[in-house]
């Protein structure tokens, strides 16, 4: 497969001035006729021949001003449509026909269930009809859809509907015209039988939009939570960033098979039914938060993606780092901004982090890919995301918000590269960022070693830093970067001491953000009455491993007085990381488990605090980040350690869990305090039942009683594990009861596939026979093989291979039909060279049997081969 490379990056050679869309869908097939009026781009060669992409489509037509071409004749070897000598203004007319109920992929235009949607990015357009489907190509598009009334009564596409009607006695159609220009990624068309949830939102400058939320009929009455979600993320964009909604409508569909989370489509998104559908029965806590996020993420793309897009799909992130950063700081104006903070940096560290050292680690903004599909990240998302945190930190929120208004202002209706967005920025701030524009291109988590000294005579105190990065596929050798490290310093008695730094006017004790820039830097705070306890890295100011040499005692007291709630959390963690490592490598640490306890118990016991951060700070750190912090990563002693130290903790707290699990609140409301309880009371339960069945009948109780699928599936967490009848049946029950509502059954595939049994790998196994299991359902198959791989490392790497072979089993069985997914379920094998010769073995086994199979698609081949390289 061919490598796509940023630096071989050309403009098109011609422009869509517009595109009419026809796309008929009655009888269940496809006709699409196109119209694109085009006109040579003047920033191109002159001579550069026009290219339609187009991919699985049968091609019944294709005109050019009128006459007729013959396609086959006209396509290289990747299959797009090459025309040369064309006209400076031209006309093309295409008819393609195809079968969307074929399209497993689910890419382009497709069916799930019986409703008919499309999903365009990155490259889904080709397969609708022949179009330059890149996304620095902008147009607006008018469509007609057309299909059978019966089956399909509402039609839906993009922008605002100006014509609507009936066509003969069985099939009727809609007319969409989106006046915004668009690159085709932000195509969509929705063609069902589905109910519709309306609202308004008034803007503030006064102009009424319609909210439409669209699902299927036995999902009507689960869009309430997204809908006020979604008119929080309008009133918030407005009030934060001053930015309004552009159009009449703005339509939210709900889809059961989806590849994403959602998409941003202009005025069309179309979201994952997991990340819009909310009810109490089918719902847990962690959903009602994830809908909000997407729903704002989705709606935030409006500015930043939709309004102002990308240059090139290297770009990426320029929009999604940059929605990232604004749907955390939506979610941290909308709760309690620490935890919020806890959460993000929580899974930069299990799913970016293992990424930057692994064989697909690539810069932010990546330089080459063979399949887009696979740059759909965590790094673009997640540390792309902290990178313009820390413009924010940098520049401020205040000339933070300018610098985002000036780039949409500049680049509105536009292509946009990251350095537009870096010059806007550097321009608002008055600021160098050359040197910053370092974590677009270098991969790699950055490597900060801190010293310090104090000088007792001159009552001045020394920050020495280093900071390294790692080399990494294609990148031997690395230059220093830009890094913003916020620092505090303590004094004995807990309290924020003063200082001076040389540049300042006084000496103060708030936050200050250092500047690193050199591979060594000295920091010098004068006036500084005594030897203080420095607090690093407040609220992980930027994505890097922070090392200094705290001792335990430095650690307990940062987490009983540091003023940074999330620095407190994080001496919390690297507490527990300490006791867990040892225990995970048979050494372990005197007093460790004690003063863990002892740390457990002043959060139990403190009177005041936010229930969320008790919650935050009572969970140990997972597996996955344990396993980052070894050489040759053991999964099993890890896990062993962390249930061995969860059982020491639940017995010797057991009187403190017994208090909070019983502690039983009122019905279920979804309100950030009975949030945390629940929380709170779900761990208490887990703990109890960590490493003994003492406690087993509490949550076949739970189970029975609760009002809330958050507090029954922690229940059916800690029944799962056990080999006792009882539990047994009731994970059957809770399946016989709930078997048709499939994101309820994808719940109860994933906690078995979370187990924690001796015959995990094999009850997987057989759940991959369930009649209910299916690879054609992506939900689906995340729910029991991705959590399997990705969540459950003890029994995934198991030592005989078993969870390999299933794995790649079963990414074999599915990248035919559905390769976006089957690369992404691939990942965990990448990870190879972290294991022992046993078990890298036979990760590369299954690796070379995947590579092996012919017709592989680029997106599995892509993830293989670079694992392997
Ligand atoms: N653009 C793909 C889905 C999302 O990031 O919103
Ligand atoms: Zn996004």
């Amino acid at each position: 497969p061919q490598t796509i490379r940023l630096r071989d990056y050309q403009p098109p050679a011609f422009l869509v001035e517009r595109i009419h869309l026809r796309v008929d869908l009655s009888g269940g097939t496809a006709q699409v006729d196109a119209t694109l009026d085009l006109h040579r781009n003047p920033a191109a060669d002159n001579d550069a021949p026009l290219r339609l992409d187009a991919e699985f489509l049968d091609l019944e037509s294709l005109t050019l001003d009128g006459a007729e071409l013959e396609p086959s004749t006209l396509r290289d070897e990747q299959g797009t449509i090459v025309l040369h000598d064309v006209p400076q203004r031209c006309r093309v007319e295409s008819v393609s026909r195809f079968d969307p109920a074929a399209n497993t992929a689910l890419s382009g235009l497709y069916r799930s269930g019986g409703m008919f949607c499309t999903q365009c990015e990155a490259e889904g357009f080709r397969r609708i009809t022949p179009y330059p489907d890149r996304p620095d190509v902008l147009a607006p598009f008018t469509t007609t859809v057309v299909a059978d009334r019966a089956t399909c009564p509402v039609l839906l596409s993009n922008g605002d509907c100006i014509d609507r009607g009936a066509l003969d006695a069985e099939r009727h159609y809609a007319v969409w015209h989106d006046p915004f220009p668009k690159p085709s990624y932000l195509f969509a068309l929705v063609a069902g039988d589905l109910a519709c949830q309306e609202a308004t939102f008034v803007t503030a400058s006064g102009r009424e939009v319609a909210l439409h939320f669209y699902v299927e009929p036995e999902n009507a009455g689960r869009t309430e939570h997204a809908l006020a979600a979604l008119q929080r993320a309008m009133r918030w964009d407005e009030t934060h960033y001053g930015l309004e909604y552009d159009l009449d409508t703005y339509m939210v569909v709900a889809v059961g098979d989806f590849n994403m989370g959602a998409m941003e489509n202009k005025g069309l998104n179309v979201f994952n039914t997991q990340f819009v559908l909310a009810s109490p029965d089918t719902a847990t806590d962690a959903d009602y938060e994830n809908i909000e996020a997407v729903i704002g993420h989705e709606y935030f793309h409006n500015w930043t993606g939709n309004r102002v897009t990308c240059r090139d799909w290297f770009q990426l992130s320029l929009k999604e780092g940059l929605t990232v950063f604004r749907e955390h700081q939506f979610a941290e104006a909308m709760g309690s901004e620490a935890v919020q903070r806890i959460g993000q940096v929580r899974l930069l560290r299990t799913a970016q982090f293992p990424e930057d050292a692994g064989p697909m680690s690539h810069p932010v903004r990546p330089d080459s890919y063979v399949e887009i599909n696979n740059f759909y990240t965590a790094t673009v998302y997640a540390k792309g995301a902290e990178v313009i945190r820390m413009y924010h930190t940098l520049l401020g929120d205040d000339a933070f918000r300018r610098g985002v208004q000036r780039y949409l202002q500049r680049h509105d209706g536009e292509a946009a590269t990251i350095e537009d967005f870096l010059a806007a920025m550097e321009e608002a701030g008055g600021l160098d960022l050359q040197q910053f524009a370092l974590w677009y291109t270098q991969a790699g988590t950055p490597r900060i070693e801190v010293e310090d000294h104090y000088d007792a005579e001159h009552n001045t105190y020394t920050l020495i830093c280093r900071q390294s990065l790692p080399a990494s596929p294609g990148q031997p050798h690395k230059d220093p970067m830009h890094i913003p490290l916020a620092v505090g310093l303590l004094g004995r008695d807990g309290r924020p001491l003063a200082a001076r730094r040389p540049d300042e006017s006084t000496a103060h004790a708030h936050t200050r953000v250092l500047e690193l820039r050199e591979p060594e830097q000295h920091f010098v705070f004068e006036q500084c009455p005594e030897r203080p306890v420095p607090s690093l890295l407040r609220g992980f100011s930027a994505p890097v491993k922070l090392h200094y040499p705290y001792t335990d005692d430095d650690l307990g007291f940062l987490l009983a007085h540091d003023s940074d709630p999330f620095a407190r959390w994080e001496a919390g963690q690297q507490l527990a990381l300490r006791v867990l490592l040892d225990e995970a490598q048979g050494t372990p640490r005197p007093d460790g488990i004690e003063r863990l306890e002892e740390a457990f118990r002043a959060s139990l016991e403190a009177p005041d605090t936010d229930p969320a951060l008790v919650a935050e700070a009572l969970t140990l750190p997972g597996e996955t980040y344990l396993a980052e912090q070894m050489d040759v990563v053991d999964p099993q002693a890890i896990h062993d350690a962390r249930q061995r130290v969860r059982a020491i903790l639940g017995e010797a707290l057991e009187g403190h869990w017994l208090i909070l699990h019983s502690q039983h609140s009122g019905p279920w409301h979804y309100e950030p305090d009975e949030v945390a309880r629940r929380r709170l009371r779900n761990l208490a339960l887990g703990y109890l039942n960590a490493g003994s069945e003492r406690h087993l009948s509490r949550a076949l109780e739970q189970l029975e009683r609760s009002d809330n699928l958050t507090d029954r599936l922690a229940a059916l967490a800690v029944l799962a594990d056990s080999p006792r009848a009882e539990a047994e049946q009731a994970v059957d029950a809770f399946y016989q009861r709930w078997s048709d509502e499939p994101l309820v059954v994808d719940k109860w595939f994933r906690t078995q596939a979370l187990a924690d049994r001796p015959d995990t790998v094999y009850r997987v196994h057989q759940l991959t026979e369930h009649p209910d299991f299916t690879l054609d359902n992506p939900n689906r198959a995340r729910a029991l093989l991705g959590a399997f791989a990705q969540g459950n490392p003890a029994h995934f790497h198991s030592p005989d291979g078993s969870g390999y072979r299933l794995l790649g089993e079963h990414v074999l069985r599915l990248d035919p039909n559905n390769p976006q997914l089957a690369a992404r379920l691939l990942a965990p094998l990448a990870q190879w060279r972290r294991y022992n010769a046993s078990r890298r073995h036979a990760m590369r086994e299954q690796l070379e049997r995947i590579l092996e199979r012919d017709a592989l698609s680029k997106d599995v081949y892509e993830v293989a081969s670079k694992s392997l390289g």
